[in-house]
């Protein structure tokens, strides 16, 4: 067994908040482990931090019009809260846009690069010729050669799962200005995974058959054997680590080469600020590196990122790659652009100091082996019965006795009563469940033992015994408490903010693992307790009624009467919208544009001059058919240069069922130049 353990969680892209889907399959579990490993004296470094390269973030920074840089400041800080705010002990939690990371991404490639460890191929890949930019990965879509899905990603198709390159997309459009892209020859450098398949066959496919999950040997398995193609390491786009190589401008490290070589960054940035040494953890025999993921993150650490650490040649294998399957709410896929989810931030506003309830919740419904489903009825039960009713009725009902009978001091007992090797039991339980990453079944084991407290003090009744036969209450009491110390001590893990209270109700310090199990006695006879404090408290009905109607009305504003109509734009503020001049227009003159076969030139009179507008009505209207029409003008819009004429505004147009464009008038002729809103 080894002394180290790095353990890693998937780096959050800063696009948006964190959710329970994520908390549940990747993050609470992974926590649960890393606090288990220190409680039994490991040397853990437990390192996160948020991915902000990559064509998600250049997205939604797009989309808000605002910089990838304010994308990623804001969700930074969002989501690094929301782990704290949870228990989440990170020992460093940083971002890829820290300088160590460039440092350190650039040093990796580097070394790649000289170790002839890259393919420089230049190929024709599809470009934006109105943005002026290359279309990697989700900047692309098309229709997907596999399943017809019309909406599949130039990296990915969601719907059924399949890796694709751009090229392979049918009908492929930019995501940036919605054209059909063109062919534009670029050089990248690629990393031939098909090298390294007899490799993968020996590390995985030979050496871990037994101890990986099966959901994620096989997805290995499958795509190894389906056989391995070089992929692209770089990509031309201008958000990301630089290529440093002096032939590359203009080309950034492919975020999924920079993003986990961040799980290095920051362990240096960790071990800098501690003294200690990241190669302790990295390279060295005695330790185990251990990454908590999605599935959907499969192929990224068990193929692609121990393929680059094979061609830099320090690296050490990773022991282990837990990854998890999807969490549903109320039955139905977490989205975040549909707003179907529960965010940990609003969680965290809307139930303060319930941290671990939330943690025992998504713990109980990890999707370990399958997808599973989170529901807030569920939530509730499992905080008024299992929580409140089991856990926390038993831990009070044995401080509240010791309070009442004997001042609060640990009567006499018998110390070597059979009850107390259930303790015992649960302890062994839970460490060889955690061991296996089997955390539903090792909170399963703690709960099981304050099921037994509870039954114990039922069938016992000290407070009937405590009149005629004092000593049977005394020993039926100085065994509840061992058992609720030893919850005290195994929780931590799990539910970390109430092991912290029971430590102070109990007067007791945290044992180490190794200590938990030989110590008989948890809390000896003599010792004086502190007074009880409440762990859980009931959920009313209406809470939960109230997350129901949040979930009710993002459903409701995603019913859509028209399947083709597209999503609701962002939020705009009123001020946003006061900025814009709208006003009633007639066209005057209609002329055909040379060599443009969609444009027409008007000349429209706005009520406050006559002036040019261009606009690209011309395969729905003959200019006839457009002299004196009223039209509504979007009169300050900053002129743009069309086929050589300054066009001073915009037409609002819309189309109909047939495609047809057809302009926007009012309802009933009004004077020109009068505003609208
Ligand atoms: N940023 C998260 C995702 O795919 C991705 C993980 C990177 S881990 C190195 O949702
Ligand atoms: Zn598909």
């Amino acid at each position: 067994m080894s002394d180290r353990k790095m353990i890693t969680a998937a780096l959050p892209y800063a696009n948006g908040p964190v959710h329970i889907g994520h908390l549940a399959g990747v993050y609470i579990p992974a926590d649960v482990y890393a606090r288990f490993n220190r409680r039994l004296g490991k040397d853990v470094a437990f390192i996160c931090g948020s991915d902000e390269h990559g064509i998600p973030i250049t997205i939604r920074a797009k989309k808000e019009g605002v910089s990838p840089q304010d994308i990623v400041d804001q969700y930074h800080t969002v989501i690094k809260k929301s782990f704290a705010d949870l228990g989440i002990s990170f020992d460093e939690y940083s971002r890829t846009t820290s300088a160590k990371h460039k440092e350190v991404s650039q040093d990796f490639f580097k070394t790649l690069y000289n170790k002839d460890k890259f393919l420089e191929e230049s190929s024709e890949q599809y470009y934006d010729e109105e943005a002026k930019e290359f279309l990697a990965d989700r900047y692309i879509v098309g229709t997907c050669p596999n399943c017809g899905n019309e909406n599949a990603y130039g990296d990915q198709c969601e719907k059924c799962g399949t890796t694709l390159s751009p090229s392979e997309l049918i009908n492929p459009k930019s995501m940036l200005s919605g054209n059909i892209p063109i062919l534009k020859e670029t050089n990248n450098w690629y990393l031939p995974l098909n090298e390294y398949e007899d490799f993968l066959n020996e590390w995985i496919i030979e050496g871990h058959k037994n101890d990986w999950k099966p959901n994620v040997y096989g997805q290995v398995k499958s795509w190894i054997t389906e056989g391995l193609k070089p992929r692209a390491m770089t990509r031309d786009l201008n958000w990301g680590v630089p290529v440093p190589l002096p032939n590359a401008e203009g080309k950034v490290l492919y975020v999924w080469f920079d993003a986990p070589i961040g799980y290095i960054s920051f362990t240096q940035e960790w071990a800098d600020k501690n003294g200690k040494n990241w190669k302790d953890y990295w390279q060295s025999d005695d330790s185990e590196l251990i990454h908590f993921i999605g599935k959907d993150n499969i192929v990224f650490h068990c193929i692609i990122f121990p393929a680059m650490m094979k061609a830099h040649g320090e690296y050490k294998m990773p022991t282990n790659v837990p990854a998890f399957e999807f969490l549903n709410l109320e039955n139905e896929k977490i989205s975040t652009s549909r707003n179907w989810a529960v965010w940990a931030h609003e969680y965290i506003e809307e139930f303060p100091g319930q941290q671990d309830v939330l943690r025992y919740s998504l713990l109980s419904s990890a999707p370990e082996t399958k997808d599973n489903n989170f529901t807030w009825k569920d939530f509730q039960t499992k905080n008024n019965s299992e929580l409140v009713g089991i856990f926390g009725n038993f831990i009070n009902r044995v401080a509240v006795l010791i309070h009442k009978y004997y001042d609060g001091i640990i009567p006499a007992g018998n110390e070597n009563a059979e009850e107390l090797n259930e303790i015992t039991k649960a302890i062994t339980e839970v460490e060889n469940f955690l061991e296996n990453f089997e955390f539903r079944n090792a909170l399963t084991s703690m709960m099981n033992l304050a099921r037994f407290g509870n039954q114990f003090l039922q069938i016992e009744e000290p407070w009937k015994t405590i009149k005629e036969n004092p000593e049977k209450a005394a020993n039926s009491l100085f065994i509840a408490v061992q058992i609720a110390v030893g919850l005290a001590q195994i929780c931590e893990p799990f539910l970390p903010f109430s092991a912290e209270k029971l430590q102070k109700m109990f007067n007791v310090s945290q044992l180490n693992w190794s200590d938990l199990k030989n110590e008989k006695i948890l809390i000896k006879t003599g010792h004086q307790i502190n007074p009880s404090e409440l762990l859980f408290s009931k959920i009313e009905d209406e809470t939960i009624e109230f997350q129901f109607q949040k979930l009710e009305n993002t459903k409701s504003s995603n019913k859509k009467t028209n399947p083709n109509a597209n999503p609701m734009k962002d939020e705009i503020q009123f001020d946003d919208f006061t900025k814009i001049d709208l006003r009633t227009a007639t066209i005057l003159t209609a002329e055909k544009v040379e060599k443009a076969d969609k444009l027409l030139k008007f000349s429209v009179d706005s009520g406050i001059d006559v002036r040019t507008v261009v606009s690209g009505v011309a395969e729905s209207f003959t200019p006839e058919e457009c002299v004196g029409k009223q039209v509504m003008l979007l009169a300050n819009l900053a002129p743009r240069k069309i086929r050589g004429i300054e066009s001073q505004g915009m037409l609002l147009l819309t189309n109909n069922a047939d495609g047809k464009l057809v302009f926007v008038t009012p309802e009933v002729k009004v004077e020109n130049g009068i505003e609208i809103g």
